[in-house]
């Protein structure tokens, strides 16, 4: 075992989702050491522990994962759990780190940030419970990163991560495991399986997934096509590639172009799911319409009760602050609270682990359950296949029932990339500062009714996370969000969350763009952003 002397690099604070930055930066010497040792400096419960390590087979991947074993085994690590060619989704490392009590892991991923030597690289550690390390974790970490001198690391040959088996690095126990067979089974535990190799079996029912050259590509071989006897022609881009093939591992209308039109092409009862970069997100498309993952969690929730995994298990729900209302509604039908956290999973696992809630969602494209501590892709396409089969009928009807239920909640989210960091920053304290003389004013011909910074008490250990986005609401009932992502690695990227309830069914068809004009206008009327920041339209909206 060596001590390496080092230096802090500034800037190693973990954002929404773990450590994310340019390959190139993690590539500086002793930068992923460093962080790797300030996450063992800060947590001393990890000697002796055992861990779960793996990543989603992006570029730097393999000579990260490397680094992380030999440095795991010089830290007192007992025994490590490592994907085969390193390879786990993030569900995936949530689920093996509850199932054999690890102390711990570690995701080797930037999710949907692009890949390559020219993309990104990301880490992120994972606490016992499988979730997201909490706040408190993540600034001891960040402080531990900046007095950082020296890194412990076992000087030895790489461990072969080709084929599942044992194998010993130092002292520490490496088991290598096939990547996908225990995530494989907890899904066939919570969905039923034979009703839904039913439906893929249906001459009219069509179903495409794609992998998007991320992750999910093994999952899905294993689970849709192993498991579920679909046909291997209709699972797209499965084959992970170090660069996602230059795709874009972001599952939204903007980047899941093969999926797209794999659909047009097909009828009617057809269904189509997508994932990110770690296999966290899903995008689901009915037949070639957008399910807005805000509508997704609210019907899953409304329909829980069909499934087996499920019923009379729905004690609560919760969505990330931004993410729309339709959840709300459904939770008040049922008599269950629903509560609304921060963005980011990681505010989710306190009430989970708590019994608290049982579904959980994010306006993002992300979905989970008390099944693990992440949000996770493969579930919620699971579940609505589920559904389908359940229903038999296409999911534009099912989504269309909801609606005429519960009214429609129109949501859409702008997305401002790669600002100047500073600008964007003034932009939001201005509008902050604006504040307590905003509500009664007029923008773009609406009133504004509240107007408030969001600040959020865990009800299970009362910690406080306080400027968490600011909150626009409107006299027509709609509703704006307003703040910066934690989660970009250039510049700073604005994100704008419009949503708004609407109960007349003949203004249901409408796009969100319509349905949210006036809000959306309102909204950049206040923040100025051409003023401040030299943009005038969004560059991504979803
Ligand atoms: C984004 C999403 C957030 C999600 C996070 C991590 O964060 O908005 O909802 O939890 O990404 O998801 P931000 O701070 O950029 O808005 V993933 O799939 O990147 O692990
Ligand atoms: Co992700």
């Amino acid at each position: 075992m060596a001590q390496i002397s080092t230096q802090p690099y500034p800037g190693q604070k973990p954002g929404t989702s773990g450590l994310r930055k340019r390959v190139i930066e993690f590539q500086q010497p002793h930068y992923l050491e460093n962080f790797i040792q300030a996450v063992f400096n800060s947590l001393p419960e990890l000697r002796g522990a055992t861990l779960v390590i793996g990543g989603d087979g992006r570029f730097y991947n393999q000579v990260a994962i490397q680094t992380l074993l030999k440095m795991a085994a010089a830290n007192g690590v007992a025994k490590v759990w490592v994907g085969r060619q390193g390879w786990l989704s993030t569900p995936a490392v949530s689920a093996l780190i509850r199932r054999h009590s690890a102390a711990g892991g570690f995701i080797l991923s930037a999710s949907h940030n692009p890949g390559g030597p020219q993309g990104d690289f990301g880490i992120k550690f994972n606490s016992a419970n499988g979730g997201p390390a909490s706040d408190a974790i993540t600034e001891r970490i960040y402080a531990a990163s900046q007095t950082i001198e020296h890194y412990s690391i076992c000087q030895v040959a790489d461990v072969a991560l080709d084929q599942p088996g044992h194998a010993k690095l130092a002292d520490m126990d490496v088991e290598v495991i096939d990547p996908v067979t225990e995530y494989a089974d907890l899904m066939e535990s919570l969905f039923d399986f034979s009703q839904i190799r039913a439906l893929l079996a249906e001459p009219e029912f069509t179903f495409y997934f794609d992998a998007m050259h991320a992750i999910t590509g093994p999952y899905a071989q294993e689970i849709f096509s192993r498991r579920l006897g679909l046909p291997t022609k209709f699972l797209l881009n499965c084959e992970p590639l170090e660069d996602f093939g230059g795709g874009h591992p972001d599952p939204n209308l903007a980047h899941a172009d093969d999926l797209l039109q794999a659909l047009q092409d097909a009828g009617v009862f057809s269904f189509g799911g997508a994932s990110d970069g770690d296999g966290d997100r899903n995008m689901l498309l009915a037949q070639s319409e957008m399910i807005n993952p805000c509508d997704s969690i609210a019907l899953l929730a409304a329909n829980a009760e069909q499934l087996p995994g499920y019923r009379g298990k729905l004690n609560g729900v919760a969505r990330s602050m931004p993410t729309s209302r339709a959840l709300d509604r459904v939770a008040a039908e049922l008599n269950i609270p629903c509560y609304q956290t921060p963005t980011g999973w990681k505010y989710f696992g306190s009430l989970l682990d708590a019994g608290k809630i049982t579904l959980c969602g994010e306006e993002s494209f992300g979905t989970g359950s008390n099944h693990l501590r992440e949000k996770d892709g493969l579930w919620a396409v699971l579940f609505w296949l589920n559904l389908i089969a359940l229903e038999r009928c296409p999911a534009q009807t099912i989504l269309r029932n909801h609606w005429m239920k519960y009214g429609r909640d129109f949501f859409t989210r702008h997305d401002y990339e790669q600002l100047d960091s500073q600008a964007a920053e003034k932009m939001l304290a201005s509008l902050q500062e604006q504040l307590p003389a905003l509500p009664g004013r007029t923008a773009a011909g609406l009133n504004l009714t509240k107007a408030e910074s969001f600040s959020y008490t865990d009800s299970v250990d009362g910690s406080v996370s306080r400027d968490q986005g600011i909150i626009l609401e409107f006299s027509d009932g709609s509703r704006a969000v307003v703040r910066l992502s934690g989660t970009g690695t250039a510049g700073a990227t604005l994100r704008l969350y419009f949503d708004r309830h609407e109960m007349d069914t003949k203004q249901y068809e409408q796009s969100p763009q319509q349905a949210l004009m006036h809000t959306i206008s309102a909204t950049l009327e206040l923040l100025d952003i051409r003023q401040h920041c030299g943009r005038s339209a969004a560059d991504v909206i979803t």
